[in-house]
Protein backbone atom coordinates (compact mmCIF):
# COMPACT_ATOMS: atom_id res chain seq x y z
CA UNK A 1 0.00 0.00 0.00
CA UNK A 2 2.87 2.48 0.64
CA UNK A 3 3.69 2.78 -3.03
CA UNK A 4 0.29 4.94 -3.21
CA UNK A 5 0.41 6.60 -0.13
CA UNK A 6 1.01 10.54 -0.90
CA UNK A 7 2.93 12.29 2.00
CA UNK A 8 3.35 16.07 2.90
CA UNK A 9 4.33 18.54 5.49
CA UNK A 10 4.35 17.15 9.01
CA UNK A 11 3.36 13.98 8.06
CA UNK A 12 5.32 11.31 9.72
CA UNK A 13 5.89 7.04 8.59
CA UNK A 14 7.62 4.08 10.29
CA UNK A 15 8.17 1.09 9.03
CA UNK A 16 9.58 -2.11 10.03
CA UNK A 17 12.48 -4.23 8.09
CA UNK A 18 10.86 -7.33 10.35
CA UNK A 19 14.75 -8.00 11.68
CA UNK A 20 17.59 -5.80 12.62
CA UNK A 21 19.98 -5.19 9.85
CA UNK A 22 23.16 -2.83 8.81
CA UNK A 23 23.42 -1.76 5.69
CA UNK A 24 22.77 0.63 2.95
CA UNK A 25 19.38 2.38 2.50
CA UNK A 26 18.16 3.38 -1.14
CA UNK A 27 14.45 4.44 -2.56
CA UNK A 28 12.58 5.89 -5.48
CA UNK A 29 10.87 9.67 -4.60
CA UNK A 30 8.00 9.40 -6.37
CA UNK A 31 5.86 12.75 -7.08
CA UNK A 32 1.67 13.58 -5.88
CA UNK A 33 1.70 17.05 -7.29
CA UNK A 34 1.02 19.55 -10.16
CA UNK A 35 4.90 21.54 -9.54
CA UNK A 36 8.22 20.29 -7.60
CA UNK A 37 8.76 23.92 -6.98
CA UNK A 38 10.76 23.38 -3.76
CA UNK A 39 12.84 20.61 -2.80
CA UNK A 40 11.69 17.50 -0.36
CA UNK A 41 13.04 17.96 3.03
CA UNK A 42 13.23 14.88 5.24
CA UNK A 43 14.45 13.50 8.54
CA UNK A 44 15.05 9.88 8.59
CA UNK A 45 15.41 7.86 11.76
CA UNK A 46 16.76 5.00 12.00
CA UNK A 47 16.15 2.68 14.96
CA UNK A 48 17.76 -0.89 16.60
CA UNK A 49 14.67 -0.75 18.71
CA UNK A 50 11.20 0.86 19.11
CA UNK A 51 12.26 3.87 21.40
CA UNK A 52 14.71 5.04 18.67
CA UNK A 53 11.84 5.85 16.29
CA UNK A 54 9.19 6.73 19.08
CA UNK A 55 10.72 8.99 21.39
CA UNK A 56 12.56 12.35 20.61
CA UNK A 57 16.00 11.93 20.67
CA UNK A 58 17.26 15.65 21.13
CA UNK A 59 18.35 17.00 23.70
CA UNK A 60 20.30 13.96 24.35
CA UNK A 61 21.57 14.22 27.82
CA UNK A 62 24.51 12.24 27.36
CA UNK A 63 28.58 12.37 27.80
CA UNK A 64 29.88 10.65 24.61
CA UNK A 65 29.16 12.42 21.47
CA UNK A 66 25.30 13.03 20.15
CA UNK A 67 26.69 12.70 16.85
CA UNK A 68 25.72 9.19 16.96
CA UNK A 69 22.30 9.85 17.24
CA UNK A 70 20.73 7.87 13.95
CA UNK A 71 18.73 10.52 12.26
CA UNK A 72 19.80 12.76 8.94
CA UNK A 73 18.31 15.47 7.43
CA UNK A 74 18.22 15.17 3.33
CA UNK A 75 16.80 17.48 1.33
CA UNK A 76 16.15 16.28 -2.51
CA UNK A 77 16.00 19.11 -5.25
CA UNK A 78 15.13 17.62 -8.22
CA UNK A 79 11.61 15.14 -7.88
CA UNK A 80 10.99 12.30 -9.23
CA UNK A 81 14.51 10.77 -8.23
CA UNK A 82 16.19 8.02 -6.91
CA UNK A 83 17.57 8.44 -3.32
CA UNK A 84 20.42 6.20 -2.29
CA UNK A 85 21.69 7.01 1.08
CA UNK A 86 25.15 7.11 1.21
CA UNK A 87 26.01 5.89 5.05
CA UNK A 88 25.45 2.46 6.48
CA UNK A 89 22.81 2.27 9.39
CA UNK A 90 22.33 -0.33 11.90
CA UNK A 91 18.12 -0.74 12.20
CA UNK A 92 15.08 -2.76 12.04
CA UNK A 93 12.85 0.53 12.41
CA UNK A 94 12.74 3.59 10.03
CA UNK A 95 11.13 6.70 11.08
CA UNK A 96 10.43 9.15 7.91
CA UNK A 97 9.42 13.13 9.18
CA UNK A 98 8.09 14.96 6.43
CA UNK A 99 9.54 18.26 7.21
CA UNK A 100 8.30 19.74 4.14
CA UNK A 101 7.36 19.53 0.74
CA UNK A 102 4.90 22.37 -0.77
CA UNK A 103 1.46 23.49 -1.04
CA UNK A 104 1.68 22.11 -4.80
CA UNK A 105 2.83 18.75 -4.30
CA UNK A 106 3.35 15.31 -1.86
CA UNK A 107 5.80 12.78 -2.57
CA UNK A 108 5.50 8.82 -2.26
CA UNK A 109 7.56 6.39 -1.24
CA UNK A 110 8.46 3.63 -3.27
CA UNK A 111 11.01 0.63 -3.57
CA UNK A 112 12.43 0.86 -0.77
CA UNK A 113 15.25 -1.12 0.10
CA UNK A 114 17.82 -2.24 2.55
CA UNK A 115 21.18 -4.18 1.44
CA UNK A 116 22.50 -5.58 3.97
CA UNK A 117 26.69 -6.06 4.60
CA UNK A 118 28.33 -8.66 6.76
CA UNK A 119 31.52 -10.48 6.75
CA UNK A 120 29.48 -13.34 7.16
CA UNK A 121 27.25 -14.28 4.38
CA UNK A 122 23.68 -16.05 4.49
CA UNK A 123 24.79 -19.16 3.70
CA UNK A 124 27.57 -19.62 6.10
CA UNK A 125 24.61 -17.90 8.77
CA UNK A 126 22.20 -20.92 7.93
CA UNK A 127 25.11 -23.41 8.31
CA UNK A 128 25.71 -22.27 11.26
CA UNK A 129 22.40 -22.05 12.61
CA UNK A 130 22.08 -26.07 13.48
CA UNK A 131 21.87 -26.33 17.62
CA UNK A 132 20.48 -29.36 18.93
CA UNK A 133 18.96 -27.75 21.37
CA UNK A 134 15.08 -28.96 22.01
CA UNK A 135 14.61 -26.29 24.46
CA UNK A 136 12.67 -23.53 22.71
CA UNK A 137 13.86 -20.17 24.72
CA UNK A 138 17.53 -21.55 24.46
CA UNK A 139 17.45 -22.01 21.17
CA UNK A 140 15.88 -18.76 20.78
CA UNK A 141 18.74 -17.15 22.72
CA UNK A 142 21.12 -18.73 20.83
CA UNK A 143 19.65 -17.47 17.55
CA UNK A 144 19.76 -13.84 18.88
CA UNK A 145 23.38 -13.96 20.17
CA UNK A 146 24.14 -15.79 16.16
CA UNK A 147 22.34 -12.52 14.54
CA UNK A 148 23.75 -9.75 16.61
CA UNK A 149 27.67 -11.42 16.28
CA UNK A 150 26.52 -11.32 12.60
CA UNK A 151 25.71 -8.00 12.13
CA UNK A 152 28.71 -7.27 14.10
CA UNK A 153 31.09 -8.77 12.01
CA UNK A 154 32.02 -6.24 9.29
CA UNK A 155 35.68 -5.87 8.05
CA UNK A 156 36.77 -6.14 11.24
CA UNK A 157 34.57 -7.08 14.69
CA UNK A 158 33.01 -4.09 15.28
CA UNK A 159 31.95 -4.34 18.91
CA UNK A 160 28.32 -2.48 17.84
CA UNK A 161 27.61 -1.71 14.37
CA UNK A 162 25.93 1.44 14.82
CA UNK A 163 28.41 2.78 18.03
CA UNK A 164 31.09 2.82 18.35
CA UNK A 165 31.27 0.50 14.84
CA UNK A 166 35.40 0.10 16.03
CA UNK A 167 37.36 -2.55 17.35
CA UNK A 168 37.75 -3.13 21.01
CA UNK A 169 40.32 -5.74 22.55
CA UNK A 170 37.97 -7.01 25.03
CA UNK A 171 35.21 -7.22 23.11
CA UNK A 172 37.14 -9.03 20.33
CA UNK A 173 37.94 -11.76 22.76
CA UNK A 174 34.21 -12.64 23.28
CA UNK A 175 33.28 -12.39 19.55
CA UNK A 176 35.96 -14.44 18.45
CA UNK A 177 35.14 -17.09 20.98
CA UNK A 178 31.42 -17.17 19.71
CA UNK A 179 32.65 -17.06 16.66
CA UNK A 180 34.91 -20.32 16.48
CA UNK A 181 31.67 -22.60 17.69
CA UNK A 182 29.62 -20.52 14.87
CA UNK A 183 30.80 -18.95 11.79
CA UNK A 184 34.12 -20.73 11.94
CA UNK A 185 35.66 -17.16 10.18
CA UNK A 186 39.51 -17.84 11.64
CA UNK A 187 40.73 -14.99 8.82
CA UNK A 188 38.82 -12.18 10.33
CA UNK A 189 40.46 -12.68 14.08
CA UNK A 190 43.73 -13.01 12.49
CA UNK A 191 43.01 -10.03 10.51
CA UNK A 192 42.03 -7.92 14.37
CA UNK A 193 44.97 -9.51 15.84
CA UNK A 194 47.95 -8.22 13.77
CA UNK A 195 45.80 -5.01 13.32
CA UNK A 196 46.37 -4.60 16.81
CA UNK A 197 49.99 -5.88 17.09
CA UNK A 198 50.80 -3.67 14.26
CA UNK A 199 49.96 -0.44 17.08
CA UNK A 200 51.96 -0.69 20.06
CA UNK A 201 51.93 2.28 22.31
CA UNK A 202 55.58 3.52 23.69
CA UNK A 203 55.51 1.41 26.25
CA UNK A 204 54.49 -1.94 24.54
CA UNK A 205 50.94 -1.99 25.46
CA UNK A 206 48.01 -2.26 23.79
CA UNK A 207 45.67 0.28 22.66
CA UNK A 208 42.18 -0.99 24.15
CA UNK A 209 40.39 -0.01 20.98
CA UNK A 210 41.62 0.96 17.28
CA UNK A 211 40.39 2.62 14.06
CA UNK A 212 40.08 1.29 10.45
CA UNK A 213 39.31 4.32 9.04
CA UNK A 214 40.37 6.53 7.25
CA UNK A 215 43.89 4.93 7.99
CA UNK A 216 44.37 2.31 10.86
CA UNK A 217 45.60 4.40 13.93
CA UNK A 218 45.32 3.20 17.59
CA UNK A 219 42.67 5.25 19.45
CA UNK A 220 44.08 7.31 23.08
CA UNK A 221 42.35 5.01 25.18
CA UNK A 222 43.73 2.37 27.02
CA UNK A 223 42.50 -0.37 29.36
CA UNK A 224 44.48 -2.17 31.45
CA UNK A 225 42.36 -5.19 31.42
CA UNK A 226 42.27 -5.20 27.49
CA UNK A 227 45.85 -5.26 27.18
CA UNK A 228 46.01 -8.21 29.13
CA UNK A 229 43.55 -10.08 27.68
CA UNK A 230 45.47 -10.45 24.10
CA UNK A 231 46.90 -13.50 24.83
CA UNK A 232 44.05 -14.90 26.05
CA UNK A 233 42.38 -14.12 22.83
CA UNK A 234 45.41 -15.02 20.85
CA UNK A 235 45.44 -18.66 22.70
CA UNK A 236 41.77 -18.82 21.78
CA UNK A 237 42.82 -18.50 18.33
CA UNK A 238 45.48 -20.57 18.24
CA UNK A 239 43.56 -23.84 19.86
CA UNK A 240 40.63 -22.66 17.71
CA UNK A 241 42.17 -22.56 14.52
CA UNK A 242 45.19 -24.57 14.43
CA UNK A 243 47.38 -21.88 13.35
CA UNK A 244 50.72 -22.11 15.33
CA UNK A 245 52.96 -19.97 13.04
CA UNK A 246 50.59 -16.64 13.88
CA UNK A 247 50.98 -17.19 17.57
CA UNK A 248 54.81 -17.71 17.39
CA UNK A 249 54.51 -14.18 14.90
CA UNK A 250 52.22 -12.61 17.73
CA UNK A 251 54.57 -13.89 21.26
CA UNK A 252 56.45 -10.89 21.68
CA UNK A 253 53.65 -8.55 21.50
CA UNK A 254 51.91 -10.77 24.25
CA UNK A 255 54.45 -10.49 26.42
CA UNK A 256 54.87 -6.86 26.19
CA UNK A 257 50.94 -6.46 26.79
CA UNK A 258 51.23 -8.37 30.04
CA UNK A 259 53.73 -5.63 31.66
CA UNK A 260 51.90 -3.19 32.30
CA UNK A 261 49.18 -5.11 34.08
CA UNK A 262 51.83 -6.81 35.32
CA UNK A 263 53.34 -3.91 37.13
CA UNK A 264 50.55 -3.22 39.89
CA UNK A 265 51.05 -6.52 41.01
CA UNK A 266 52.58 -5.62 44.54
CA UNK A 267 54.77 -7.43 46.84
CA UNK A 268 52.68 -8.61 48.46
CA UNK A 269 51.46 -10.71 45.11
CA UNK A 270 48.17 -8.32 45.21
CA UNK A 271 46.72 -6.95 42.37
CA UNK A 272 46.32 -3.07 43.48
CA UNK A 273 44.43 -0.90 41.51
CA UNK A 274 45.39 2.22 42.61
CA UNK A 275 49.25 1.44 41.53
CA UNK A 276 48.33 3.52 38.01
CA UNK A 277 45.72 5.76 37.17
CA UNK A 278 45.11 3.90 33.91
CA UNK A 279 41.77 2.75 33.49
CA UNK A 280 40.69 -1.22 34.88
CA UNK A 281 37.06 -1.14 33.42
CA UNK A 282 35.65 -5.11 34.10
CA UNK A 283 32.37 -3.34 33.35
CA UNK A 284 30.22 -0.47 33.37
CA UNK A 285 28.45 -0.52 36.76
CA UNK A 286 28.45 1.88 39.18
CA UNK A 287 31.13 2.05 41.89
CA UNK A 288 32.83 -1.39 40.92
CA UNK A 289 36.04 -1.59 42.70
CA UNK A 290 37.99 -3.34 40.47
CA UNK A 291 40.93 -5.11 43.17
CA UNK A 292 39.81 -8.44 43.16
CA UNK A 293 38.52 -8.85 39.51
CA UNK A 294 41.76 -7.55 38.11
CA UNK A 295 43.43 -9.89 40.45
CA UNK A 296 41.55 -12.84 38.98
CA UNK A 297 41.88 -11.77 35.17
CA UNK A 298 45.48 -10.80 35.62
CA UNK A 299 46.04 -14.63 36.94
CA UNK A 300 43.50 -15.75 34.38
CA UNK A 301 45.44 -14.02 31.42
CA UNK A 302 48.86 -15.26 32.63
CA UNK A 303 47.77 -19.03 32.69
CA UNK A 304 46.26 -19.18 29.27
CA UNK A 305 49.69 -17.31 27.84
CA UNK A 306 51.47 -20.42 30.05
CA UNK A 307 49.19 -22.96 28.26
CA UNK A 308 49.78 -20.97 24.84
CA UNK A 309 53.89 -21.39 25.77
CA UNK A 310 53.60 -25.42 25.73
CA UNK A 311 51.77 -24.95 22.25
CA UNK A 312 54.54 -22.78 20.43
CA UNK A 313 57.80 -24.83 22.38
CA UNK A 314 58.10 -21.65 24.15
CA UNK A 315 59.51 -21.24 27.83
CA UNK A 316 56.08 -20.92 30.42
CA UNK A 317 57.22 -17.50 31.21
CA UNK A 318 54.47 -16.84 33.94
CA UNK A 319 54.99 -19.84 36.62
CA UNK A 320 56.14 -17.97 39.01
CA UNK A 321 54.06 -14.88 39.35
CA UNK A 322 50.91 -16.98 38.82
CA UNK A 323 51.59 -19.22 42.03
CA UNK A 324 52.68 -16.17 44.07
CA UNK A 325 49.15 -14.63 42.90
CA UNK A 326 47.31 -17.76 43.41
CA UNK A 327 48.66 -17.35 47.38
CA UNK A 328 47.44 -13.96 47.55
CA UNK A 329 44.12 -14.38 46.11
CA UNK A 330 43.10 -16.32 49.54
CA UNK A 331 43.21 -12.90 51.01
CA UNK A 332 40.60 -11.35 48.51
CA UNK A 333 38.41 -14.40 50.12
CA UNK A 334 36.27 -13.73 53.22
CA UNK A 335 36.04 -16.94 55.34
CA UNK A 336 32.63 -15.44 57.41
CA UNK A 337 30.76 -14.53 54.55
CA UNK A 338 32.39 -17.07 51.88
CA UNK A 339 32.92 -14.34 49.36
CA UNK A 340 35.64 -12.63 48.01
CA UNK A 341 35.61 -8.91 48.96
CA UNK A 342 37.77 -6.04 46.95
CA UNK A 343 39.27 -2.67 48.03
CA UNK A 344 39.23 -0.95 51.16
CA UNK A 345 35.15 -0.80 51.66
CA UNK A 346 35.58 -4.98 51.08
CA UNK A 347 33.15 -4.60 48.74
CA UNK A 348 31.33 -7.39 47.12
CA UNK A 349 29.62 -7.79 43.67
CA UNK A 350 29.52 -10.55 41.03
CA UNK A 351 32.17 -9.07 39.10
CA UNK A 352 34.84 -9.92 41.62
CA UNK A 353 33.99 -13.21 42.30
CA UNK A 354 33.35 -13.86 38.69
CA UNK A 355 37.05 -13.50 37.64
CA UNK A 356 38.59 -14.80 40.45
CA UNK A 357 36.40 -18.06 39.96
CA UNK A 358 38.01 -18.02 36.27
CA UNK A 359 41.54 -17.77 37.74
CA UNK A 360 41.16 -20.79 39.62
CA UNK A 361 42.45 -18.70 42.48
CA UNK A 362 40.66 -21.50 44.50
CA UNK A 363 38.96 -24.69 44.18
CA UNK A 364 35.69 -25.07 42.21
CA UNK A 365 33.15 -25.59 45.24
CA UNK A 366 34.70 -22.53 47.17
CA UNK A 367 34.27 -20.10 43.59
CA UNK A 368 31.28 -22.07 43.02
CA UNK A 369 29.47 -20.72 46.89
CA UNK A 370 31.21 -17.69 46.65
CA UNK A 371 29.29 -16.86 43.08
CA UNK A 372 26.24 -18.22 44.50
CA UNK A 373 26.69 -16.02 47.79
CA UNK A 374 27.20 -12.74 45.72
CA UNK A 375 24.26 -13.40 43.55
CA UNK A 376 21.94 -13.61 46.28
CA UNK A 377 22.92 -10.70 48.46
CA UNK A 378 21.09 -7.66 47.76
CA UNK A 379 23.85 -5.61 48.72
CA UNK A 380 26.65 -7.03 46.28
CA UNK A 381 27.68 -4.67 43.12
CA UNK A 382 25.61 -6.40 39.91
CA UNK A 383 26.86 -5.98 36.58
CA UNK A 384 25.28 -4.08 33.86
CA UNK A 385 26.72 -5.26 30.81
CA UNK A 386 26.41 -8.34 28.70
CA UNK A 387 30.17 -8.09 28.87
CA UNK A 388 30.56 -8.68 32.54
CA UNK A 389 27.56 -11.18 32.76
CA UNK A 390 29.34 -13.26 30.31
CA UNK A 391 32.00 -13.57 32.79
CA UNK A 392 30.02 -14.81 35.79
CA UNK A 393 28.17 -16.98 33.48
CA UNK A 394 31.04 -18.86 32.84
CA UNK A 395 32.36 -19.02 35.65
CA UNK A 396 29.12 -20.65 37.25
CA UNK A 397 29.68 -23.19 34.91
CA UNK A 398 33.33 -23.57 35.10
CA UNK A 399 32.87 -24.39 38.59
CA UNK A 400 30.13 -26.95 38.54
CA UNK A 401 27.20 -24.49 38.59
CA UNK A 402 26.06 -25.54 34.71
CA UNK A 403 22.47 -24.88 36.21
CA UNK A 404 22.72 -21.74 37.65
CA UNK A 405 24.30 -20.74 34.56
CA UNK A 406 21.10 -21.89 32.58
CA UNK A 407 19.16 -20.45 34.88
CA UNK A 408 21.33 -17.00 34.48
CA UNK A 409 21.10 -17.13 30.65
CA UNK A 410 17.53 -17.15 30.62
CA UNK A 411 17.15 -14.68 32.68
CA UNK A 412 19.27 -12.22 31.84
CA UNK A 413 20.01 -12.69 27.50
CA UNK A 414 16.35 -14.40 28.32
CA UNK A 415 14.83 -10.73 29.61
CA UNK A 416 16.43 -9.18 26.97
CA UNK A 417 14.49 -11.70 24.29
CA UNK A 418 11.25 -11.27 26.24
CA UNK A 419 11.57 -7.29 26.24
CA UNK A 420 11.49 -7.76 22.47
CA UNK A 421 15.67 -7.85 21.30
CA UNK A 422 16.60 -8.76 18.09
CA UNK A 423 20.02 -8.53 18.38
CA UNK A 424 21.44 -8.32 22.22
CA UNK A 425 22.39 -5.04 23.87
CA UNK A 426 25.27 -3.48 25.14
CA UNK A 427 23.59 -2.65 28.44
CA UNK A 428 20.32 -4.59 29.88
CA UNK A 429 18.81 -3.96 33.87
CA UNK A 430 15.60 -5.76 34.19
CA UNK A 431 14.57 -2.96 36.56
CA UNK A 432 15.76 -0.29 34.26
CA UNK A 433 14.86 -0.30 30.51
CA UNK A 434 16.34 3.11 30.15
CA UNK A 435 19.80 2.37 32.35
CA UNK A 436 22.67 3.88 30.07
CA UNK A 437 26.71 3.84 31.03
CA UNK A 438 26.35 7.15 28.85
CA UNK A 439 23.51 9.00 30.77
CA UNK A 440 20.50 8.84 27.82
CA UNK A 441 19.61 5.64 26.55
CA UNK A 442 19.59 6.58 22.88
CA UNK A 443 23.15 7.08 22.90
CA UNK A 444 23.05 2.81 23.58
CA UNK A 445 23.69 0.14 21.29
CA UNK A 446 21.00 -2.28 20.96
CA UNK A 447 23.08 -4.52 18.67
CA UNK A 448 26.07 -5.14 21.00
CA UNK A 449 28.66 -7.87 20.23
CA UNK A 450 29.89 -8.12 23.87
CA UNK A 451 26.21 -9.66 24.43
CA UNK A 452 26.28 -12.97 21.95
CA UNK A 453 28.58 -15.41 24.07
CA UNK A 454 24.64 -17.27 25.11
CA UNK A 455 26.18 -19.93 21.16
CA UNK A 456 29.16 -19.76 23.21
CA UNK A 457 27.99 -21.18 26.28
CA UNK A 458 25.68 -23.61 24.91
CA UNK A 459 26.89 -25.02 22.00
CA UNK A 460 30.28 -25.13 24.46
CA UNK A 461 30.79 -24.74 27.65
CA UNK A 462 27.66 -26.38 28.47
CA UNK A 463 27.21 -28.99 25.73
CA UNK A 464 28.20 -31.89 27.94
CA UNK A 465 25.75 -30.27 30.97
CA UNK A 466 22.87 -29.96 28.38
CA UNK A 467 22.98 -33.43 26.22
CA UNK A 468 22.93 -34.91 29.51
CA UNK A 469 20.18 -33.04 31.10
C1 LIG B 1 32.08 1.02 25.06
C2 LIG B 1 32.30 0.27 23.79
C3 LIG B 1 32.92 -1.07 23.94
C4 LIG B 1 33.64 -1.28 25.24
C5 LIG B 1 34.11 -0.02 25.87
C6 LIG B 1 34.85 -0.21 27.16
O1 LIG B 1 32.13 2.39 24.76
O2 LIG B 1 31.12 0.23 23.07
O3 LIG B 1 31.98 -2.10 23.75
O4 LIG B 1 34.68 -2.16 25.03
O5 LIG B 1 32.99 0.78 26.11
Amino acid sequence: ELQDLSYGKGDQIILDFGSHRVGYLSFHLAVDGVNVDAPTRLRLTFGEIPYDVTEVLHPCNTWISTSWLPDEIINVDWLPTDVDMPRRYSFRYLKIDIIDTSPKYKVKFQDIKVRAVSAISPEVALASQKISIADKELALIDHISQVTLRNCMQTVFEDGPRRDRRLWLGDLRLQALTNYCTFKDYSLVKRCLYMFATLPREDGSLPACLFEKPKLAPASDYIVDYDALFGPTVYDYTVASGDLQTAIELWPTILSSLKIPLSHVGKDGKFDSSASEAWKFLDWSDGLDTNAGMHGLVIFACKEVNKLALLISKPQPFLDIVEKMAVAAKSFYDESQGVFVSGPDNQISWTSQAWLSLAQAVDPQTCLRALKTAMSLPKAVKPLTPYAYHHVAEALARSGGEKECVKLIREYWGGMAKAGADTFWECFDEKDSRRSPYGDCHNNSYCHAWSCTPSYLLRVVLKDYLEKS
